[in-house]
């Protein structure tokens, strides 16, 4: 099975390092220490990943998205950060290390979580300055990183207490499907090619959807309630995701060897063990 390329990884980790460092002397060290801690993890950085990904079949340059998606993997990192803090999950543990707010305390960690946020789109808005074309991928990160969004699947989250399967769907789309969503549409836009915007929408709707699945089923809180898997079953589960994986490719065939690299990656992501 194909694994993720790891110089990919690394340049994704070198660019991140890059943005940090050049930052280090204006921040308090605290705060600084907290977002390095939480941004250098062991993340997996898939939404990075995925934004390169698509760029690469669309044809648009690598260049062009990295502050984009340099941007998501710190909105993905100031999610996680808040999302462990005792208002939200209460998660002690991120990454088989000290969740932030347990390694800074609640404050520096909220702090954090705000900072990497902001820094996002100050690196997404600089990208804008210098080139506009990124104006409308920067908006819908945006949307997509917000209430309509992201943030709004995880108050969703907050805001019932029991769930069907169409809402809990819906929370899943918001909350981990719409970064995923983001990563793989930004390139899309950027290329103007009306198939592919259609197709990569297809492919990152079903791919981000399976992701949250595939997230349930490696069972990492066994006691989550709210999940699509304790909601119906592991069956139903397995069965969803197959046939996610399944529209994911779908979406993509007909481009044939040009769509390989985004068609392994659904198949990867399903089949991912961590
Ligand atoms: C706090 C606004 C706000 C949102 C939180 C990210 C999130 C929404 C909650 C975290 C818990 C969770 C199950 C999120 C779903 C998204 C997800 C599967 C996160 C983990 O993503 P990976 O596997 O993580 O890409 P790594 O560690 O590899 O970066």
């Amino acid at each position: 099975m194909t694994t993720m390329n790891k110089d990919l990884i690394l340049c994704i980790d070198e660019a991140l390092r890059y943005e940090l460092d050049k930052r280090k002397n204006l921040y308090p060290p605290k705060l600084y220490e907290a977002m390095e801690y939480c941004v250098f993890s062991g993340g997996k950085r898939v939404r990075p990943y995925l934004m390169f990904l698509t760029a690469d079949f669309v044809g648009v340059e690598r260049e062009t998205v990295k502050p984009l998606a340099l941007s998501l993997e710190l909105i993905h990192t100031y999610s996680l950060i808040h999302d462990d803090m005792p208002c939200m999950d209460d998660d002690d543990v991120r990454r088989g290390r000290p969740s932030c707010h347990k390694a800074f305390g609640e404050a520096i960690a909220l702090l954090a979580g705000d900072a990497l946020l902001n820094l996002a789109y100050e690196i997404a808005l600089d990208a804008v300055e210098k080139q506009s074309e990124l104006a409308y991928s920067a908006a819908f990160l945006a949307k997509l990183a917000g209430a309509e969004g992201m943030i709004g699947g995880q108050a969703m989250e907050f805001s019932y207490n029991t769930f069907d399967e169409e809402t809990i769907t819906e929370l899943y789309m918001k909350k981990t499907g719409a970064l995923i969503k983001a990563a793989a549409l930004i390139p899309s836009f950027l290329s103007g090619d009306r198939e592919k915007i259609a197709a990569i929408g297809t492919y990152a709707g079903a791919l981000g959807l399976n992701f949250q699945l595939r997230d349930d089923l490696l069972d990492v809180k066994k006691d989550e309630e709210k999940s699509y898997l304790n909601i119906m079953g592991r069956n139903a589960t397995e069965a969803l995701s197959a046939r996610l994986n399944e529209t994911a490719k779908n979406a993509l065939k007909k481009w044939g060897e040009a769509a390989k690299p985004l068609i392994d990656f659904s198949e990867l992501l399903t089949n991912r063990k961590k």
